[in-house]
Order: structure tokens, then sequence, then C-alpha cells
């Protein structure tokens, strides 16, 4: 075993997808790689590659400073770190699990029980990304623990530290996925209503890509509206106009077969916000209606 002073070195528990891939990069970088995974046999590529296999989580905690955890939930983490509790003490813990919030300030609360240093982590890449510098991953929670471990941390990609809160990593990387997913609705949707009429979504992609990216530019205008709460600056496609043109949306879908479920809830949401006013106003002002501390029209 290693002792406390070793800080070039890490512990990976849990070797799913994206377990394996931290592990790898760690070994890629030359940090010496303890791993531990469920099955057992999820780790045998990696040992070929020069990591050292621990016979137990607690073995794998034990055997270094720094230990990434990677599994599927907080529960997950709870029920496999449990038997590693005695030997927590003095280790900088990195929870690389997706979760929200709440679930990750508790667990810097039961870390800290346990004399861990604690950061949070959302990791905002695909596992074949890990590694590289377009793999981002957002910290959160002890500042310390960020600062010493900042050079094993950059083997796994570009990380980015959000201050003390262990919260924080898991609300950005929550409200990024929610960016992302909406992406995704959107595309599943459309290519659902062109595919009625037999087009490939292959197909279909040459024109959806170019479309979403030019899209993108209204983004800054957007962020500008809801951050001085004056959803008439700068109004290019007001909303009542989009709501009428979003009925045709809705009409059409159920009319060519095609589930309104991934786009319904929008529409339920134009049609509240031009009914509290919001007609003159960019598609920007429908986040009065979602936010926690509403405005009323201006
Ligand atoms: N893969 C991705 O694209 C995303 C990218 C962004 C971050 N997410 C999050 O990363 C966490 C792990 O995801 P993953 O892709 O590695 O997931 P799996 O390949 O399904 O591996 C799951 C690991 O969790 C272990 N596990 C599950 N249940 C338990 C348990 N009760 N006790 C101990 N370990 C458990 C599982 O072990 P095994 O099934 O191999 O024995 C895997 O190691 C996740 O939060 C993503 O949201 C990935």
């Amino acid at each position: 075993m290693k002792n406390d002073t070793m800080t070039s070195g890490a512990s990976v528990i849990g070797l799913g997808a994206m377990g394996s891939a931290l592990a790898a990069a760690f070994l890629n970088r030359g940090h010496a790689t303890t791993v531990w995974n469920r099955s057992a046999e999820k780790a045998d590529a990696l040992v070929a590659k020069g990591a050292v296999r621990a016979p137990t989580v607690a073995d794998a905690v034990a055997a270094n400073k720094l230990v990434v955890v990677c599994l599927l939930n907080y529960d997950t983490v709870y029920e496999a770190l449990g038997a590693a509790s005695d030997v927590l003490s003095g280790r900088v813990l990195v929870n690389l699990t997706n979760g929200a919030p709440a679930q990750a300030r508790d667990m810097a609360k039961w870390a800290a029980e346990r004399g861990a240093d604690y950061l949070d982590g959302g990791i905002m890449a695909i596992p074949p990304m890990i590694g590289q510098p377009e793999a981002l991953l957002l910290y959160s929670g002890s500042k310390t623990a960020f600062d010493a471990h900042q050079r094993e941390l950059e083997s796994l990609g570009t990380g980015k530290y959000l201050g003390g809160d262990a919260g924080l990593a898991a609300l950005y990387d929550l409200a990024l996925l929610a960016g992302m997913w909406g992406m995704f609705a959107g595309a599943l949707h459309a290519v659902a209503l062109v595919g009625t009429e037999k087009v490939e979504a292959r197909e279909f992609m040459s024109l959806l890509i170019p479309w979403l990216n030019a899209m993108t530019g209204g983004l800054p205008g957007l962020a500008e509206q809801i951050d001085t709460r004056d959803y008439t600056k700068d109004v290019v496609s007001n909303l009542g106009m989009q709501a009428v043109a979003y009925v045709n949306l809705i009409e059409a879908s159920k009319s060519q077969g095609v589930s309104t479920d991934l786009i319904a809830p929008m529409h339920d949401l134009m049609k509240r916000a031009v009914a509290a006013g919001y007609g003159a106003a960019d598609l920007s002002s429908l986040i009065e209606l979602i936010k926690k501390s509403p405005a009323s029209p201006g």
C-alpha cells in the first residue's frame, strides 16, 4: 500500500464505461492507478495496461490519497463506500457520479464525518472524450482538494472549479444536460415528423444540424433578456407569433400520426405566457413561468 504523502496516483472505484475511461486516462498520463469494480472482470483490460486490481473497495481507498468514484448513482456510492468507511480518513474523495445538488451536499457531510476531503464533479463528456481537452469536468466542494490534485485531475480533461458549495457541480451538470436533452427531444420529434413521409433521419440531418447551429446564435440575446428581465429587448420573433405557429406543429404532428409527448409541454407554456401578457415579448419570457421568483410582465 502507498502512504498518504504520495500524491501522484489515483484509485478509481467503478469501472463502467466512464470509470474505465477515467482509469485509462490516469494510466495514460503515468499515474499509478488502483482500480476496483463490483464485477471484478471489468478491471482485466486496465490491469493489462498496468493498473493494480484492488481485491476490496477498502483496499482501493487505502491505496491512494486521491480516490475517484464513478458509479451508477449516489445510492450505489454509499453502498460501495460503506465497506470502506474506516479507511476514508485523510483521503480526497472525488465523486464523479451523476446526481442532484442535495445529494452532493449530503455526501460532502458524509465524507467529512469520516475525515475525508470531498470534491463533487460532473463530467460533460462521453467516455471516448476522456483524457482530451474537449472533455469538461466540473468540480465543486473542497478547494484545498482541487488545488492539491489538479495535476492528476487534468489527466481526465479540462477541469473547472465552481466553488465551495459541493452541490454546484451537480447543478451545472444537470443544467447543461437539460440543454442537451431539450435539443435531442426536438431532434427526435423533427425526425419522427419527416419520417412519416419516408425521409431518412440521416438525410434530414443535413438540414437540421446547420439550422440548430444557426439558432444557437440567438442564445446570447436570450441570455441578455433573461438577465435584464427585459423580454421585449430586440425582439425579432415575438412569442404571440410563435405560439400560433406552434399550433400548426401540434396539429401536423397529430395528423401525421406522431405523438406530441416531446413537444406538448412547450405549447402549454406558450399559451399560458401569451395569456399572461407576454405575446409581444420574446420566447425567453417563458422562463418567468417556470422559475423560482416570477415577475409580472412589464
Ligand atoms: N457514460 C456516459 O456517457 C455518461 C457521461 C457523463 C457521466 N455519466 C455518469 O457517470 C456515471 C457512471 O456511468 P457509466 O457510463 O460508467 O455507467 P455504467 O457503464 O452503467 O456503469 C455503472 C457502474 O456502476 C456500478 N454499479 C452499479 N450498481 C452498483 C452497486 N449496487 N454497487 C456497486 N457498483 C455498482 C457498475 O458495476 P458493475 O455492474 O460493473 O458491477 C459499474 O461500475 C453515472 O452516474 C452516469 O450518469 C456517464
